[in-house]
Order: structure tokens, then C-alpha cells, then sequence
């Protein structure tokens, strides 16, 4: 395998017109979830991944399984919970402006995860562990959860990737970045959000964000700073790697997940960091170009660099 990452996908309600929810009377179902976006986009580019989650044992459980399982993910380790119904959560159309969002989630199976949940058998085959700052938000067994992940693959020698994915909906901004900043620290990468960045680190600039976070076990830090592209950083390199074009920029959702699978993709393929986090740029791109988390990830032969054909943006 490589890539193990753990967290809560929901069913995502999206009205089909704009302005209040309270006048929306129709709505597209998909789903979203940020782990189970970089698994998903990662399969699309050619890679073996697998989900850990709890889902409700019901009739939007059995879509989210079923749509994961579809593209290719491995959802051997979902458990189905007998109490608790899968999370939902609905988007408001606000024209000119970024969409509002509404989770019912609190109680969900997968804020039911807890640290005995995880298979450490199934684990340690991964090469890579992605996290997100989405799952310690959840609840305290989650939390907990998370930590043990980090315990269980600095034992088996992986590689643990983190997203911190600040979601003020879940936590406060204070108690969000005590936790994430402590997270971050017992990761190997940290791609973060320039807004996360600040937050996490009270810096300003990429340069003393990475700087800030280049301690304890973090060895290479990406600073996503949306259509300007992203910065990269270890001890000993930094780059600026600009941003690709998008014509027509449709729903940014689900882009930085798309930005975390580019960039794996190019760290498993074995290319180096700056590489990778072009591939990265790339990726994240094609998702802002299509409405959804991930309708809009491409397929390795859209984004291979050996392919002329995939200059062009779909
Ligand atoms: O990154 C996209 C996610 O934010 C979206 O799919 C919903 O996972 C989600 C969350 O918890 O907000």
C-alpha cells in the first residue's frame, strides 16, 4: 500500500440555486471528506491507498463505502457503527463569494473513532500516513486516535504526512492551533494553508511560516498560497513554485486535498520535493476547474509530464 490516511467522509447537499438554504428546495448529493479525497485523487494517479473510518450503518453509509470502494480505494478497515448515522453536511450558494457550509456531524460514527479502531497490522504496510487537522476536531477519542497513528508509524519507520486543515466550525482558533501546532511537530511533512500557517505559528511570510515549522520531527514544509501557487521548504532548499492557470475558477473545495495527492504522487514516483509540489500546484488546479471535492482530480495520463497532451487544462 501506499498510503494509509484515516477520517470523516459525509453526504455534501448542494443546492442547485444560490442564496438562502432556507429557499432551496432541490439538491445534488456527493460526498466530501478530506482524507478520503487525497486517497481518492491519489488512486486516479496510479496509487494503492486505503481509508480508515466508522460510518453509520445506514443507506448514506453504504454510498460514501460504495463510492470510495469504486475508485479504487481500500475500505476493508470502515466499520459500520451500529449507533451513530453517517455525518452530512450542506452547502449554501452565496454568489461572488465563497459558499457557506452547515455540518451535521456532531455525533457521527466517524466522530465515534477511537484509538482501538486501528489495525496496526493494516497499517504498517503503508509507506505513507496522511493526516488531517479535520480529525482531532472531532472529539477526544478522535484525538486520541490521531496520536496513537503517529505512535504506531514512528514504531514501523513511515512516513507521516499532515494537513492541518483548520475547520473553526469544529473548535475554537485557540484550542485548534495548541493541538495542531503539538500534531504538526510529530509529523515528517506539513502542508498547510497560508491562513494555517499564520494561525498555527503567528507568522506572517511562507519563509517564517516553514521556518517555524521546520522543528522537532518536520523535515519539509509546503505553505499553499492559493492561485500564487506554493512555497516549499527544508533546511536546505526553498523554492517558490508559481501557481498553474485556470480559466475559470468553478469551487476551490477539495483543491488542497487534490495539491496533497499531487504532491505524494511525486514522492512515491521517488521525485524530489520541488517536483512533487508542482505536481501538487497541477492536481490542486484541476480541482478548482469542476464543481465538487472530487469530480474534478485527473487521471496520471491528464498530468503526467511525459504526456504533451496534458498542457492543457480540461
Ligand atoms: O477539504 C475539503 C473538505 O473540507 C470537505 O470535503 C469537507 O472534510 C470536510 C470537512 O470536514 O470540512
Amino acid at each position: 500500500m501506499d498510503l494509509v490516511t484515516i477520517g470523516e467522509s459525509m453526504v455534501l447537499f448542494t443546492p442547485t440555486s444560490s442564496g438562502p438554504l432556507r429557499f432551496s428546495d432541490r439538491f445534488n448529493r456527493t460526498l466530501g471528506g478530506a482524507e478520503s479525497n487525497v486517497a481518492i485523487a491519489l488512486s486516479r494517479l496510479g496509487h494503492k491507498t486505503g481509508w480508515i473510518s466508522r460510518l453509520g450503518n445506514d443507506e448514506f453509509g453504504y454510498y460514501i463505502r460504495n463510492f470510495i470502494r469504486g475508485e479504487g480505494v481500500d475500505t476493508s478497515n470502515i466499520i459500520f457503527d451500529q449507533e451513530n448515522p453517517t455525518g452530512l453536511f450542506f452547502k449554501e450558494m452565496n454568489p461572488g463569494q465563497d459558499p457557506s457550509i452547515y455540518y451535521y456531524r456532531k455525533s457521527s460514527a466517524a466522530s465515534n473513532l477511537s484509538p482501538k479502531d486501528l489495525n496496526e497490522e493494516y497499517i504498517s504496510k503503508a509507506r505513507f500516513i496522511h493526516l488531517t487537522g479535520i480529525t482531532p476536531g472531532l472529539s477526544e477519542s478522535c484525538k486520541q486516535a490521531i496520536y496513537r497513528i503517529i505512535e504506531l508509524a514512528k514504531k514501523n519507520k513511515q512516513v507521516v504526512v499532515f494537513d492541518p486543515n483548520i475547520r473553526l466550525k469544529l473548535w475554537s482558533k485557540k484550542e485548534a492551533a495548541n493541538v495542531l501546532t503539538d500534531i504538526a511537530g510529530k509529523c515528517d511533512i506539513v502542508l498547510a494553508g497560508l491562513d494555517e500557517g499564520q494561525t498555527l505559528t503567528g507568522k506572517d511570510t511562507p519563509e517564517q511560516i516553514s521556518q517555524s515549522l521546520l522543528h522537532g520531527k518536520t523535515k519539509v514544509v509546503v505553505v499553499k498560497i492559493g492561485e500564487k501557487g506554493s512555497y516549499m521548504a527544508t533546511q536546505n532548499e526553498q523554492h517558490y513554485i508559481p501557481g498553474v492557470e485556470v480559466s475559470k475558477i468553478i469551487d476551490t473545495a477539495g483543491a488542497g486535498d487534490g495539491f496533497a495527492a499531487g504532491f505524494l504522487s511525486g514522492l512515491i514516483r521517488g521525485w524530489d520535493y520541488r517536483n512533487s509540489a508542482e505536481l501538487g500546484n497541477r492536481v490542486g488546479a484541476y480541482a478548482l476547474s469542476v464543481a465538487g471535492d472530487v469530480e474534478g482530480y485527473p487521471y496520471w495520463h491528464q498530468v503526467n509530464p511525459l504526456n504533451s497532451a496534458n498542457k492543457v487544462l480540461r
